[in-house]
């Protein structure tokens, strides 16, 4: 009985072996030399780039290699090499338990086309085409790919379905096509003004000479809108941030709203900015792939930050202090393997933090903590069950939205891969439900995916709590009923917890937030936040 352990624990090891250095059957080509290698990128839309094609596409022949390569001649962070879909038959596997840099390979057993991404960047995409012996590369089928079956077909040609992905986008063609690059022309100015202004990160925006320490471009800049008029105020660049940005995702307002707080998704760091006149006041080291950033807003901390960690297992604390930014805390964000994105402190003191723990190890498995804010203590983590109907959709959680709703704190969590927004009862700790947000091209709901190739993301609750927001991401340019739009933004009716209305919005939905209109200022100055709500 002695050995069985040890045998297991062996086969186990050999098995994690496999996973991670993933490879096929052996066959009868290759002579075992990588005859490609793609780098990953910080670059929107090349993100995976092919030494032989320069573009996230590369074409070989069954039986030959291609190498991975994460290193600081392209990326500033830490990624996986994840394989989403295979020829049917094909033996290839290629994930990791956790992020990292260095060389991965794949060699490629059967014809035809194979996707990846990292699960730390999720549109972060590569395609390798396998050619058969007459040179052609096989469709890809609706097995494969259960999308292509909600078309209506059974399968496509390999250049259909490049041609949709907008994901892969190398060269600035390839971007007018795929994306909604839209001029002032399209500008829409909602009817009733704003106040104050809209911060928003135009993360893939290209900056001449902005460079990092190692002298290579990298993209991403901070637009200012005035809200009272919707035009551009101000653009921010990270000339001045000692190479210390790249890819800004997101920021937060300190409570004087004098400075802005902006996190790199693609580096190490965040940046301090002074609001009014958009200069860099600070930036400092936090640790790899820093995501959101939000403010304690009450306590012993407040006014210290908190830093998700995508590409690692901690949540940061930053105070800022007359001196500049100090880390004074890091705590991990559940057990193990964490990658936490887009947390949420709860509405009012912010004495509890839900984080989204994308993923906990080989495959799209993720958790949901709630934890203590002032102790960084982890409460309750809600780990992902395949059985277990209520946490079965916990795959890959990316970002949190939190507020009370009838005096109960819900938390609303959406899932990148099961496509739905998980709904949690903060005080009691127990999941209420999950929403379905995502939309099949023949307009079906409740599909993962696979189905869909649209990821639920940012989910913030209105500040009358009456409704949760979630921007939903589509990787093609597919229209969909009944938005007749690849992207768009689910509304959830925080009471019944049920979509009431898809809305349309341009491709790259991905942040989306609640602002202030002009009169609803005035009041709330008078009446509760119902009344007025009711009153609009
Ligand atoms: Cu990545």
């Amino acid at each position: 009985m002695k050995n069985i352990p040890t045998t297991l624990a062996a086969s186990l090891s050999l098995m994690t072996l496999l996973l991670i250095v993933a490879t096929a059957a052996p066959t009868a080509y290759g002579d075992g030399g990588a005859v490609d290698t793609m780098s990953l990128t910080d670059e929107p839309g090349n993100w995976f780039k092919s030494d032989l094609t320069g573009t996230p596409f590369t074409t070989i022949s069954a039986g030959q290699r291609v190498d991975f390569d994460i290193n600081n001649c392209c990326t500033s962070t830490r990624h996986t090499v994840t394989l989403l879909m295979k020829p049917t038959g094909s033996r290839v596997i290629m994930d990791q338990d956790k992020s990292q840099k260095g060389k991965l390979s794949v060699t490629f057993d059967l014809p035809g086309v194979y996707l990846f991404h990292c699960k730390i960047h999720p549109y972060m995409t590569a395609v390798v085409g396998v050619k058969d012996g007459a040179g052609n590369i096989p469709d890809v089928t609706s097995t494969m790919l259960p999308f292509i079956g909600h078309l209506g077909v059974s399968s496509l040609p390999a250049e259909t379905v490049l041609s949709v992905l907008t994901t892969v986008a190398a060269t600035d063609a390839d971007k007018l096509a795929k994306w909604d690059i839209l001029d002032s022309s399209a500008e829409v100015k909602p009817g009733t003004p704003g106040v104050g202004e809209v911060w928003v990160d135009t993360q893939f925006e290209r900056v001449p000479n902005q460079r990092d320490l190692n002298g290579a471009l990298k993209p991403g800049t901070i637009t200012v809108v005035d809200a009272a008029t919707f035009s551009v105020e101000r653009e921010i660049n990270g000339k001045r941030a000692g190479g210390m940005w790249n890819n800004p995702h997101n920021m937060w307002a300190n409570f004087a709203l004098n400075s802005v707080y902006n996190g790199n998704w693609f580096g190490e760091w965040i940046n301090k900015i002074d609001r009014p006149s958009g200069r860099i006041l600070n930036s400092i080291t936090v640790g790899d792939a820093p995501t959101h950033i939000i403010t304690i807003p009450t306590g012993l901390e407040s006014g210290v930050l908190t830093v998700p960690l995508s590409a690692d297992n901690n949540m940061v604390k930053v105070q800022d202090t007359r001196s500049g930014l100090k880390i004074i805390d890091s705590e991990p964000t559940g057990i193990g393997t964490n990658n936490p994105h887009g947390h949420w402190l709860t509405c009012g003191t912010g004495d509890r933090t839900i984080v989204p723990n994308v993923f906990k190890g080989i495959g799209p498995a993720g958790s949901i903590s709630i934890i203590d804010t002032a102790s960084g203590a982890v409460l309750k983590e809600f780990v992902q069950n395949p059985n277990d109907p209520l946490t079965a959709p916990i795959l890959m959680p990316i970002a949190v939205g939190e507020c009370h709703v009838d005096g109960v704190p819900k938390a609303y969590v959406a899932n990148a891969v099961s496509g739905k927004v998980t709904v949690i009862n903060v005080d009691t700790q127990t999941i209420l439900g999950n929403v379905p947000v995502t939309l099949a091209p023949d307009g079906q709901t409740g599909l993962d995916i696979f189905h869909t190739l649209q990821a639920p993301i940012q989910t913030p609750v209105s500040p009358d709590e009456k409704w949760a927001a979630t921007a939903v991401l589509s990787f093609t340019n597919v229209a969909r009923p009944p938005t007749d739009s690849a992207d768009h933004v689910a509304i959830i009716n925080t009471t019944t917890d049920q979509v009431v209305a898809f809305v349309p919005t341009p491709a790259g939905t991905h942040g989306v937030n609640w602002g202030a209109k002009l009169g609803r200022l005035l009041c709330l100055r008078h009446k509760s936040a119902r009344e007025c709500a009711d009153s609009d």
